[in-house]
């Protein structure tokens, strides 16, 4: 598998871990978006599930989807009616946002590809294995601190305008994707198209007969698969949609083994809620770090944060970012770190 391209285990564990950090969480709640719309894409996407549509089950009528012989390449015989089929679907749940034509030519691009191993790991993940205190380090201390002193200005209004203290957002920063340098290297469009396929019953026990970690006939965990797919259609669908309005290239953008992209690693209905667009250049980029601290900023504020709150409210309102105890409290601990003068030893 190539999704990681560090080759040491505690490398591995650290970056999907980084990774992994919005995946479950950075969607939740309303806000305003400096983007588009919000309100009309809650409205739109929120009550739009795979669950409402089956393969075999085509609404549009007798005429069964077709994609040029040249389109889905990379796909298996196997796969490619069901990707077939989930086009069809993005086209008519998007009809009123994206040209059809606008689809087919990226439903045609090499660069399609279908993992089911993401929904196997999505499944199988476990949040509180993960060795947050590695970002207690006084390496990454030190680094955080020093990128305190470099954006020292930019940190200070956007603590100023949003009401979220610097050190909060720097550590946030931090464990997401060690201050930008790991922000994850799988297309963002493949893996919530991975997870859309394999919300199709039929295709995903194919890939989970001989794995004995995932028990299919076990209510919670179906229901969690369930989820998983509903929600990853859900996100596919803003992806594509922001990709079209960005005139981005959908492959360009890369993120976690889960879809979150970015150095806040937010998933597309984050960005669509909580971007922020600091530096005025008319587009959120979360690869830019004045966007980026901002969206952090604008997540936290529009979720409630308040920083004369206590810690118990703060930590709280961090678990909206990433709904792991574990990680809220790396979080504050960071920020408590960040805001002690340097240590000596
Ligand atoms: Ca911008």
């Amino acid at each position: 598998m190539t999704f990681i391209r560090r080759s040491n285990f505690i490398g591995f564990i650290l970056l999907i871990s980084l990774l992994f950090g919005v995946s479950s969480c950075k969607g939740q709640g309303y806000g305003n978006s400096t983007l588009g719309n919000s309100t009309s894409a809650n409205n739109t996407l929120a009550n739009t599930t795979l669950a409402s549509y089956t393969l075999g089950s085509n609404t549009s009528g007798n005429n069964t989807p077709r994609v040029d012989e040249l389109c889905l390449r990379n796909l298996s015989e196997e796969i490619k009616p069901y990707a077939q089929k989930l086009m069809e679907k993005i086209k008519e749940d998007l009809k009123e946002k994206v040209p059809e034509s606008y689809l087919e030519t990226l439903f045609c691009r090499d660069e399609v590809s279908f993992s089911p191993q993401v929904m196997i790991r999505s499944l199988t993940w476990r949040e509180a294995k993960l060795p947050y205190h590695q970002f207690l380090e006084k390496e990454r201390i030190l680094r955080a601190k020093e990128f305190i002193l470099k954006n020292k200005e930019l940190l200070q209004e956007i603590e100023k305008t949003f009401g979220v203290e610097k050190e909060i957002l720097v550590a946030i920063f931090l464990v997401e994707t060690d201050l930008g340098r790991k922000t994850g290297n799988h297309p963002v469009f493949n893996t919530f198209f991975s997870l859309s396929l394999t919300g199709e019953e039929d295709l995903f026990k194919k890939f989970i007969e001989n794995n004995a970690e995932i028990d299919f006939n076990n209510e919670t965990v179906r229901n969690r698969w369930r989820k998983r797919a509903d929600w990853a259609y859900r996100e596919l669908l803003y992806f594509v949609e922001m990709s079209f309005k960005n005139g981005w290239d959908p492959f360009s953008i890369r993120g976690s083994i889960f879809g979150a992209f970015g150095y806040p690693q937010f998933v597309p209905k984050s960005y669509f809620l909580y971007g922020y667009d600091w530096d005025g250049d008319g587009r959120v980029d979360l690869f830019s770090i004045p966007d980026a601290l901002a969206s952090i900023a604008n997540y936290l504020k529009r979720e409630g944060y308040k920083r004369d709150a206590n810690r118990n409210y703060k930590k709280r309102i961090i678990m909206k970012y990433n709904i792991s105890e574990p990680y809220a409290e790396t979080v504050l601990k960071i920020a408590e770190a960040l805001r002690a003068p340097l240590s000596s030893n």
